[in-house]
């Protein structure tokens, strides 16, 4: 996705595209009864606009590992002139700090649209993440049903927390983290346009949603998960319910529509725009929209061997493994959708558009200690209605679209290349015996990885939250620095000395830390300078030259695209490569161990996943070694 960024940041966003507010991922106001949540809210700091001068300095020192001398030589030139007293930068500068004393924050708008609605490439694998829960005991269609069931009561019961305004507040760095996110992941969707997406959500209207989506062989169903009187359906009750679904729906339908959410957006803007023409596939459509969350109820996984069912599973939740598998059994836009497989391989796949991984992840986590109590309530089955089957007319043209996707989809599944990889040799334990920070620390190991594999350094992303400030979203913490180029190119130097490795890794860390601080304290240079660019665009100007030199470019390119996403939960998260001949690293650090999901694209030469996670796991086993081995006189 920060692909599209690059390419928006080159320029090639239409400004009416950016002119218009935002007008449909509202901050949260309307309607909600100003409780815990809103004076909470209140009570956090804006999102700061770093000093000019300050984000250009950093600029130029961020491209120094990634960009070669005369292209430096260049970009200095073109920053002198940007910073000039009484310059472009000054101008767009004071633009940006009006912006934000008129706004609960200046950014995230903005971001929401370029980074996510504007962005065209489809969703499935270039933007929405997966996630893989342990593998859950079960291996048929009850077992199936039953978890499934208690799954949706785990979420119910998160809701109320939601609804209730009861969630604990979380802290990061000892600050109180933004909540906001937690109010925009159940009942909305992602809405495709012609030209830019939406987002809805329904929890803010007068009537909140009370049903859920559950999709089956293909084929979409309502299920009411409240009663009349408001009391959530318990989990023997929606044993029952999805027991009927499936045997409503017992032979996969030879009209998925819910593949067409896989499409390239405008490919989909078009479609929808037919398909939602028809009543009752726009009734169909909306009451999808419009439920709480999607429950897909996956058929088994093709026999895999034990070797790569890690890798299955990470598949089936980025993509659901082709039109042939389970990749028809989604609806794509849906902001939350849970995937339970017959085999027992669960997990879930969300749209980004609303939020970030750890909110998600905080919900899953509930869920999952939820499903492990054991079910005391029981509740009257006998007068349950049926849950409603959502019927589509689809058309030759819709038909001839659905095939379309299909075979899309096919190339897609088929050229991603995803492994998880379970490192069990330490945990973050082992960074913090060292006194050292583990993300720091992992993402040295992948600069090493990198290097040793390519012998150069990349542009490379890592998110950082900026959930400190109002409804803050990300920066971008950039891993490769002066500092860890100059630890991977002395690591494997015969001629250096151990204890000047262990210095130079020391003094990479630390600066890793410290870019992480200054990053989620708002103080790191990507999101300044993109706002930077769009407050030109917003001002009608030109686009200024440090925005299409070619070393903006280059630093936008993100071969490696990296997040940590902690879970309680042992999960794997993944996500695809940004850029063609990029990699998504995800990483969950656990005490004793780490999980990693790498992918690339089996089309690029110069990626390959399976090399770059064994380059990894030898990265971090080397850099433990040295520490091991040497002896550090300050300790
Ligand atoms: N010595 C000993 N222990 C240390 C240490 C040191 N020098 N530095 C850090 N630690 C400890 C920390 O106290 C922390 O302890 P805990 O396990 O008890 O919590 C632990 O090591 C982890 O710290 P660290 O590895 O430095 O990372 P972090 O937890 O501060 O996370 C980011 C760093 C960048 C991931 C985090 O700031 C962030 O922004 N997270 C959000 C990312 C995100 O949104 N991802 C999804 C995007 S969709
Ligand atoms: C369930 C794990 C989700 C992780 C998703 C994530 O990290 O998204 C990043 C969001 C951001 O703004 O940095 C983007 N990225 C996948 C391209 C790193």
């Amino acid at each position: 996705m920060w692909g599209i960024c690059s390419r928006t940041v080159l320029g090639m966003v239409k400004p009416c595209a950016l002119m218009k507010p935002c007008h449909l991922v509202k901050p949260v106001s309307a309607g909600r009864v100003a409780g815990r949540y809103l004076s909470h809210q209140k009570g956090l700091p804006g999102l700061p606009v770093p000093p000019l001068q300050q984000t250009c300095q950093r600029y130029i020192t961020a491209l120094e590992p990634i960009v070669e001398e005369d292209e430096l030589k260049h970009t200095r030139k073109l920053l002198e002139e940007f910073q000039k007293p009484g310059g472009l930068g000054e101008r767009l500068q004071r633009g940006l700090e009006r912006r934000a004393r008129r706004s609960e924050n200046w950014l995230s708008d903005w971001w929401v649209q370029v980074a996510y609605l504007d962005y065209r490439m489809p969703v499935v694998v270039h933007s929405s993440p997966g996630l893989v829960l342990p593998h859950m005991d079960f291996t048929d269609k009850q077992g199936q049903i039953r978890f499934a069931a208690k799954l949706i009561a785990g979420v119910l019961d998160f809701k109320t927390m939601i609804d209730n305004e009861t969630l604990p507040v979380e802290y990061l760095g000892g600050k109180p983290l933004c909540m906001n996110q937690y109010y925009e992941v159940l009942s909305s969707c992602r809405i495709p346009g012609l030209k830019r997406d939406s987002v809805v959500n329904h929890a803010k209207s007068s009537v909140p949603p009370k049903h859920i989506t559950v999709v089956h062989n293909f084929q979409f169903f309502v299920l009411d998960v409240y009663h009349g009187d408001g009391s959530p359906l318990t989990a023997d009750q929606l044993c029952v319910q999805l027991e009927k679904i499936c045997k409503a729906s017992p032979q996969a339908s030879t009209q998925p529509v819910g593949i067409l959410t896989t499409q390239h957006r405008d490919s989909w803007g078009k479609t929808y725009h037919s398909l939602t023409r028809d009543k009752t596939n726009q009734e169909s459509v909306s009451l999808i929209q419009r439920s709480i969350f999607t429950l897909c109820l996956d058929s088994a996984r093709p026999h895999t061997s034990q070797d790569s069912y890690r890798n299955a599973a990470a598949v089936q939740m980025l993509h659901g493994g082709g039109s042939s598998w389970n990749s028809g059994n989604r609806w794509f836009d849906k902001t939350l959708q849970f995937i339970v497989g017959e085999d027992g391989t669960c997990g879930a796949n969300y749209e980004h558009a609303p939020a970030e991984g750890p909110p998600i992840v905080a919900l899953i986590d509930h869920v999952v200690e939820y499903t492990r109590k054991p079910v005391t309530e029981r509740g009257h089955t006998a007068s349950l209605p049926t849950p409603q089957k959502l019927h589509f007319n689809v058309t030759a043209d819709i038909q001839k679209d659905i095939e379309d996707a299909k075979s899309s989809m096919d190339t897609l599944a088929q050229d991603l290349d995803v492994k998880v990889m379970v490192f069990s040799h330490f945990g973050k334990n082992v960074p913090k015996s060292y006194k050292m920070s583990p993300d720091a620390f992992i993402q040295m190991a992948l600069q090493l990885a990198f290097y040793r594999m390519h012998q150069r350094c990349c542009a490379t992303y890592e998110s950082a939250s900026l959930r400190m400030f109002r409804r803050g979203r990300t920066d971008t913490i950039r891993s490769a620095s002066n500092a860890s180029a100059a630890f991977v190119k002395a690591f494997d130097d015969p001629t250096r000395q151990n204890t000047e490795k262990v210095d130079l890794l020391e003094k990479a860390v630390k600066a890793h830390r410290s870019y992480t601080n200054m990053a989620i304290s708002g103080q790191a240079i990507d999101r300044h300078l993109l706002g930077l660019k769009l407050q030109a665009v917003d001002e009608k100007l030109s686009v200024p030259d440090v925005f299409t030199d070619a070393a903006y470019a280059q630093a936008l390119h993100y071969r490696l695209s990296t997040s940590q996403v902690p879970s309680k939960t042992d999960c794997v998260m993944c996500f695809g490569p940004v850029v063609p001949n990029g990699y998504g690293v995800c990483y969950n650090p656990m005490s004793e161990h780490m999980n990693f999901a790498v992918s690339s694209f089996s089309s690029c030469e110069d990626t390959n996943t399976g090399e770059l996670s064994r380059a990894m796991e030898q990265a971090l086993v080397d850099m433990k070694t040295l520490l091991d081995q040497t002896p550090r006189a300050k300790l």
